[in-house]
């Protein structure tokens, strides 16, 4: 979509609905371009006013919309937001009309007749972006606020949109940027010649950047965490007490519970939002050695989930000692994210701290509640966000695109510490420094590729 997006005209005028498809109260269709304004002022009968009279910007007008030749389309209220106080940055009319899907088609091909072009989809905010307006991070921050989940994440969402990761990132650009040119400054100069600053000054100068980059990447997680939410597969070996977890944790009989080995054959999946955190909870077939078919092909399918889940609960039962099975949970989680559960802790219990040697763990009960407060407090543990609005320890990486730009900064800055060391001419490593601040651009859209410009705008719907 965004290839046409290169190709169009932003200087057309643009149409399209702001709301979304289907009957509600009202609709809003947006105009943005040099046109926005004339189209409605001849087609816009203000109530009580004479027909001519110019609209003020950014207030509401209550009044009549008439077609080309004259025909009441509907009754309505517009509004006029003058370039550059809109959110193109272009001027902007908006329509508000009854909220009806043949009536809101009416309006855009009435205002198509004079001459706009459908909108393509995020193109108000591609042009926002293109105007400046808004920068790559914050268009992000459009979707993701319509995309959030939960409040926290619309926290997080908003406060990307007010700048907060550009500030971020445009901190470490100026902090990379006067590194820059400190090395520049004797890039002309033999170095016996004169005293240019010692190796260390500029590893130290490169660390508080690369410490910052660090911050960035650590935060990536929670962020994602945060605003797409996380899956999270019970696993363990049968009977002890995943589909019981699961339940707990719902408050609700979602899975079947019985002390029948290989009950759950297939996953049961159900969204959770332990404090801001939307959770995916996928409760899973117990894994064991089965002779079962239909068993079987569940253990199966756990095991490939595992390698996909962000985080594993391990459940184990605590009131017994470890068999085989258990081993084999264990070794089947392999390298991912793991928590383990020891379940049961009503019961009797046994020491399993051998067999889960460093891993995190917590004991609870699914039975009576015993310890499921402490089971959220170590996932949320696992996904920190500060919450301070100030700082740089606040500020959050969301996108995986910004990740990987991030990552290449890191890698331009650390080239630029070995290249020191190594004593290479600076005219050598300015350019990993130059690397980096086109990294670090990249995640604000300065310097961003085309094609990943495309992926972003594409995940908009018409009339954002
Ligand atoms: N005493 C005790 N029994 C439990 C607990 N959690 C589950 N159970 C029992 O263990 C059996 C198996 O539970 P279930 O949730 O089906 O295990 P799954 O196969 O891992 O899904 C059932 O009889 C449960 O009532 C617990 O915390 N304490
Ligand atoms: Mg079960």
């Amino acid at each position: 979509m965004i290839r046409i997006m290169f190709d169009i005209d932003c200087n057309d005028t643009i149409v399209a609905c702001a709301t979304p498809p289907g009957e509600g109260g009202v609709a809003i269709v947006r105009i943005s371009g040099r046109e926005a304004v004339s189209f409605l002022e001849t087609s816009f009968h203000p109530a009580g006013q004479g027909m001519n009279s110019p609209l003020e910007s950014h207030r509401f007008t209550y009044g009549h919309l008439f077609s080309k030749n004259g025909g009441l389309i509907d009754e309505v209220m517009a509004v006029v937001m003058k370039a550059p106080r809109s959110f193109t940055r272009e001027d902007v009319v908006e329509v508000q009309c009854h909220g009806g899907q043949i009536l809101v088609k009416r309006i855009i091909a009435h205002f198509q007749e004079l001459g706009a072009r459908l909108a393509e989809p995020g193109e108000f905010t591609f042009r926002a972006f293109l105007n400046q307006r808004l920068d790559l991070t914050q268009a992000e921050a459009v979707i993701e606020l319509i995309q959030a989940r939960s409040d926290r994440a619309r926290q997080l969402a908003l406060q990307q949109l007010d700048g907060h990761l550009s500030q971020g990132i445009h901190t470490l650009q100026d902090e990379t940027a006067n590194l820059l040119s400190l090395v520049e400054a004797w890039i002309d100069f033999s170095e016996e010649e004169l005293d240019h600053p010692s190796n260390e000054e500029f590893l130290t100068k490169a660390d508080s950047i690369l410490q910052k980059i660090k911050h960035l990447l650590s935060s990536y997680d929670s962020g994602r965490a945060y605003l797409e939410g996380i899956s999270i597969l019970l696993a363990g070996k049968p009977n002890v007490g995943k589909s019981s977890l699961m339940n707990t944790l719902l408050g609700t009989e979602r899975a079947i519970v019985t002390e029948i080995e290989g009950t759950t054959r297939d996953f049961l999946e159900e969204g959770y939002n332990l404090d801001g955190l939307p959770l995916r909870l996928i409760d899973t077939a117990g894994l064991r050695d089965t002779v079962d078919l239909v068993e079987s092909i569940g253990v199966r399918k756990t095991k490939d989930k595992m390698e996909t889940a962000d985080l594993i609960l391990l459940v184990l039962d605590s009131s017994e000692p470890l068999n085989l099975n258990d081993r084999l949970a264990i070794e089947a989680c392999g390298q991912g994210r793991i928590l383990v559960v020891l379940n049961k802790c009503d019961e009797k219990n046994y020491d399993h701290q051998n067999d889960i040697g460093e891993l995190p763990f917590v004991s609870i009960s699914a039975k009576d509640g015993t310890g499921i407060g402490d089971l959220k407090e170590a996932i949320k543990e696992m996904y920190p966000l500060s919450s301070g609005q100030e700082g740089y320890e606040s500020v959050v990486l969301t996108e995986q695109r910004q990740f990987e730009a991030a990552q290449k900064a890191q890698k331009a800055v650390q080239d630029f510490c070995n290249h020191i060391s190594q004593n290479q001419p600076f005219e050598f490593i300015a350019l990993d420094l130059r690397q980096a601040l086109d990294a670090l651009g990249e995640i604000t859209g300065e310097t961003t590729p085309d094609q990943i410009l495309g992926r972003i705008f594409d995940r908009f719907c018409i009339g954002k």
